[in-house]
């Protein structure tokens, strides 16, 4: 521990723990992410409300849109803890929740920090830390769990290196910085053992008898593709009691319905399905992926971009209704869809040689001309949330953007 004692970075978990420990209502509402790393600092942080005594609420989400935060802050009070998401949304959550509640944030994505007497803001990133390579969600919750509790809080040190791997921050070979630093905890209280293979570290989990990577993957599979399920409880359950046949039987379940919901989806796009536009080729699953989250659509997107029945010259764009109910949080008021958007290789190529424009650039202009707002935008992957209805006009849309900007190129 002592080698952070000194680091700005040490500070600002202090700052965070000071707000938890002053805290003088009797429940936390923690609101977190539904991969692996969000199941494990969910898990890790009922541990730190059961520290303190408090009761606590968890909520799953898959994205931090303004619809549910206006919801989770309508109905709770006391102190609410984001992990694991909303970095970003700071601003966003402090004008929603307009002085009501004590808010936390505690993310290693990208982050903005605000000035706010409510909101404040943990990540790594608005310290210098690349919190995509240094430190997963987890680890940021064992360490804030560790300031504030002292070695008590080592049993819980395996939990981070689960959540480290679910984000793949073991892909240079192993896990680093402060992934690693909770990983030598793990370790030194034999929860851990490292097996080197070839030139890659895996880390196994004597609570599980199994490797690191294999539970993360359990972990995804009910948090993702059990997410209307609320498959995430099982996960958070089993970080501390291990797979019981009943949880390992619904993964197993989940795996086999999402194989065989995207092989139907194929059949599918192939008898028709798969509509052809000049330079798009797109598709409506509806809600048939459910009950998997709607972060499936792009799944389903990058596994077949490069199948031989989708047209390598054409951008893919599929959509995915978004299901009224939330779990955790009830119906919610509104009629939208998800767009997810990939590029096949031979195209993509085009695209990174600034030939054809971008989904970076596509999708947010024509989600604005559908009064829509596009949610992770990237050259080859992009996502985003319209109104149920316009899907059409947004493909327009998005035909006439590549259109133009062929035009200004020749
Ligand atoms: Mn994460």
């Amino acid at each position: 521990m002592e080698e952070f004692l000194h680091s700005e970075f040490f500070e600002w978990v202090e700052k965070a723990v000071a707000l938890i420990r002053t805290y003088e209502g009797d429940k936390i509402t923690v609101v977190h992410h539904n991969d692996a790393d969000g199941i494990c600092s969910a898990a890790l942080l009922s541990k730190v409300c059961e520290y303190l005594g408090f009761k606590s609420e968890f909520i799953c989400i898959e994205k931090v849109y303004p619809a549910l935060i206006e919801r989770i802050h309508r109905d709770r009070d006391g102190m609410i803890i984001y992990t694991d998401l909303a970095g970003l949304a700071a601003e966003m959550i402090d004008r929603i929740n307009a002085g009501k509640s004590r808010v936390l944030i505690i993310d290693h994505h990208p982050a903005k920090d605000i000035e706010s007497d409510t909101v404040h803001v943990l990540d790594p990133e608005l310290a210098g830390i690349s919190g995509d390579i240094f430190v997963s969600a987890s680890s940021l919750n064992y360490i804030f769990f560790r300031v504030l509790a002292g070695k008590d809080a080592m049993d819980y040190a395996y939990i981070a290196v689960l959540g480290s791997v679910g984000d793949y921050h073991d892909r240079s070979g192993g896990v680093l910085g402060f992934d690693r630093f909770a990983l030598s905890e793990a370790i030194e209280k034999d929860q851990v053992k490292v097996k080197l293979e070839g030139v890659r570290e895996r880390y196994y989990i004597e609570k599980f008898g199994e490797y690191a990577d294999v539970i993360a993957q359990y972990l995804t599979t009910l948090g993702a593709v059990g997410y209307e399920r609320r498959g995430y409880r099982l996960g958070i359950k089993a970080c501390f009691d291990g797979f019981d046949e009943r949880t390992l039987k619904m993964v197993s379940e989940l795996e086999e319905l999402k194989e065989r919901k995207f092989e139907e989806m194929i059949e599918r796009l192939k008898k028709g399905e798969l509509k052809q536009e000049k330079y798009t080729q797109w598709f409506h699953v509806r809600d048939f992926f459910s009950p998997m989250g709607v972060k499936t659509v792009g799944e389903f997107c990058q596994l077949i971009k490069d199948m031989s029945f989708v047209n390598d010259s054409k951008y893919l764009v599929g959509f995915q209704d978004k299901p009224k109910s939330i779990p955790d949080i009830g119906e919610i008021e509104w009629n939208c869809v998800k767009m997810s958007g990939r590029i096949p290789t031979s195209l993509e190529r085009r695209v990174l040689r600034g030939e054809m424009p971008g989904l970076d650039y596509l999708v947010p202009k024509a989600s604005e001309t559908v009064g829509g707002f596009a949610d992770a935008t990237h050259k080859i992957a992009a996502a985003t949330i319209i109104d149920k209805g316009k899907e059409e006009d947004f493909i327009k849309a998005f035909e006439r953007l590549v259109e133009d900007y062929e035009a200004t190129r020749s």
